[in-house]
């Protein structure tokens, strides 16, 4: 498919001589469609949590990727959903503004959801990609799970047919399946520019918000329904110590007591367990040992709260 949308020139390899290229590339679609499994097979590393739970990335999360001349910034986004509450009012507007930021578009469609739907235009974000007018790549994901591939030549040709997209490739991020062509046609869709960031690193978010991550994802983890939704991270203490390990002192915060009582667990086993599998995360993250204390809070109703967003950030 090329029926380009953005009257860019794609580069080839013979006039990318001393040159390089940068672009930042947005990910989106519905909750659970992998686009947090797709971020982290392209940056080779645990940056963006992953859970089996929707809704488990609530914020913009930033991967650096540089390959040769290329240098490929990816902004992770919380699924797109109809908001409920202020902060997934929040989240969607993380969604816009890495929208408003891409030189790329790549919309992560689960490719069994879209084949049992029969559809795989998706009116949650069609109206969205067609506001920009940058390329967008129809990127189908799960080809694992699909029993059949043929199957997915059929949402091939619909994505064709509807001329939304430059590309439609089709992908298992969880096997690592075509990852790397996804990369290169991103690579060559990268317009000319200077690199923005450092070759070396992989974010620009702070070790503290990883951390914070990290403990997230323990909870979305080892908890079903309930808690995980109601609970948020915010990192009271972060000490970095020369020679011993580093402390860390987070704080859990709930909207109830009696989900508090959950977390803690009897004897405080619950919360023991979530701080040795976040530590283990953390630990990896940092390459360096970490103290790390746990403390659950109770703030009413903080999802919908102005003040209590703000203050963990959102
Ligand atoms: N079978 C399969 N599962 C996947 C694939 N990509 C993601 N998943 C799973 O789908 C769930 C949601 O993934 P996640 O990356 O958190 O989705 P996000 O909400 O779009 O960020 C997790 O359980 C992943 O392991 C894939 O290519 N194949
Ligand atoms: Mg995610």
């Amino acid at each position: 498919m090329d029926s380009g949308t953005s009257g860019r020139d794609i580069p080839t390899s013979s006039n990318r001589g001393g040159v390089t290229r940068f672009a930042t590339i947005a990910l989106v679609g519905r909750p659970n469609a992998g686009k947090s499994t797709l971020m982290n097979a392209i940056l080779g590393m645990h940056l963006s949590i992953v859970t089996n739970k929707p809704q488990t990335t609530r914020k913009r999360v930033l991967g650096i990727h540089t390959d040769g001349d290329t240098q490929l910034v990816f902004l992770d986004t919380p699924g797109l959903l109809a908001p409920k509450y202020r902060m997934q009012k929040h989240m969607m507007g993380y969604v816009d503004e890495s929208l408003d930021a891409a030189d790329v578009i790549c919309v992560i469609v689960d490719v069994k959801k879209a084949f049992e739907r029969g559809n795989v235009i998706d009116p949650m974000w069609s109206e969205a990609i067609t506001k920009r007018d940058v390329p967008v790549i129809l990127v189908l994901n799960k080809m694992d799970v699909l029993g059949v591939p043929k199957e997915a030549a059929v949402l091939m040709e619909q994505a064709r047919l509807s001329g939304l997209f430059a590309k439609a490739i089709a992908i298992s991020a969880k096997d690592t399946t075509y990852v790397e062509d996804l990369v290169k046609l991103l690579c060559e869709l990268a317009p000319e520019g200077e690199f923005q960031y450092d070759s070396e690193i992989v974010s620009d978010q702070p070790d503290r918000f990883f951390v914070a991550e990290f403990i997230r994802e323990a909870i979305f983890k080892q908890f079903s329904e309930e808690i995980p939704y109601a609970a948020d991270v915010t990192i009271a203490e972060f000490k970095e110590r020369e020679g011993g390990k580093w402390y860390i002192a987070a704080d859990i915060v709930v909207e109830r007591e009696n989900q508090k009582a959950i977390l803690i667990g009897a004897k405080g086993g619950a919360l023991k367990q979530v701080g040795e599998a976040s530590r283990a995360t953390i630990e990896q993250h940092l390459g360096m040992p970490v103290f790390l204390e746990l403390y659950v809070k109770v703030r009413n109703d903080w999802r919908n709260d102005r003040t209590q967003l703000a203050s963990l950030g959102y």
